[in-house]
């Protein structure tokens, strides 16, 4: 079993990727905002073995970095790693926000690839933080983003480092649903859109995570539901997750991070996995948190 937490240290915001034949977890370093000026990796061939790459996005290659390096969001196009980051706790215009560092390797180093942030303002309420991108089976690639209870959408370009309008000429899509607070993730699968995101107060123990399910990347999200939540005898404020899917079928898996039971300090965050399941209907069911993680699996 891989056990949780799944690897030692601070981290929150897992992003798990799936890379060639391995599993990959970009997470926040989970400090003090003034100490978070790099991002660690990990990775596995079975989700039980882990390997640390230390400092795969670092302050020396973003320029416009002060604190607060958030929530990665990692994709892979034609050979070159895309990360995408949220900077510096943005409030006002120009003061920080998301950006896009490149690599030609997963485990960098990453490299700052604008010398700006892609987006540095607060446009529908969304503070510009906690990015997740989405490729689409039709080859669009679509960013959701969003702190402060709203949440965005916008449309990448080709080069997945610019941001182009939509069809109908709008550039930023408010999708906020019902209960939002950040950390937005998209899952398609049988053609459904599976929209995920957090809800409370993350350094709390009512932290959690909630879900819609759409016809179409747009929305509309109606909440359905709570998949993942604390459970006293374990572990709080379960959230700001992303989903794996494994070599089987149907054979998902949802990383998150957690605070250990008894933990007083908002930054003691630890990363865990669960396997994600789904009823007949294809609705999610409710997540056990547990200590015993997910057995080996291939990809
Ligand atoms: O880790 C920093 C912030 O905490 C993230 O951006 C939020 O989603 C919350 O998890």
């Amino acid at each position: 079993m891989s056990g949780n937490p799944l690897f030692e240290g601070w981290y929150a915001d897992p992003e798990g990727v799936v890379f060639g034949k391995e599993f990959w977890i970009y997470p926040t370093y989970s400090k003090p905002y003034d100490e978070q000026l790099f991002m660690d990796a990990f990775s596995s061939k079975d989700l039980v073995h882990w390997t640390k790459h230390e400092r795969v996005l670092s302050q020396e290659n973003i320029s416009w970095l002060r604190r607060a390096l958030w929530a990665p969001s990692v994709i892979e196009k034609d050979g070159t790693y895309y990360f995408y980051f949220g900077a510096n706790d943005m409030h006002e215009k120009g003061e920080g926000g998301i950006g896009v560092a490149t690599a030609d390797n997963p485990a960098g180093p990453f490299k700052d690839a604008l010398g700006h942030p892609l987006i540095d303002e607060v446009i529908n309420g969304a503070q510009p933080i906690d990015q997740f991108v989405f490729k689409d089976d039709d080859g669009s690639y679509y960013m959701y983003y969003g702190g402060w209870r709203h949440c965005n959408m916008v449309r990448l370009g080709d080069d997945l480092k610019s941001i182009i309008p939509f069809e109908d000429g709008e550039t930023f899509k408010e999708i906020t649903p019902k209960g939002y607070v950040e950390g937005p993730f998209m899952l398609k699968r049988g053609g459904k859109y599976y929209f995920m995101w957090s809800e409370g107060g993350w350094t709390g123990p009512d932290y959690h995570v909630a879900y819609a399910i759409s016809d179409s990347p747009f929305g509309q999200f109606e909440r359905i539901g709570t998949i993942l939540e604390s459970d006293m005898d374990v572990a709080t404020g379960a959230g700001h997750h992303s989903v794996v899917k494994g070599r089987g079928k149907d054979e998902y898996y949802i990383v998150y991070h957690r605070h250990p039971l008894g933990s007083k300090d908002g930054n003691n965050r630890v990363v865990c996995v669960e396997k994600m399941k789904f009823d007949e209907e294809g609705k999610i069911l409710p997540v056990k948190i547990t200590f015993e993680g997910v057995p080996a699996t291939k990809l």
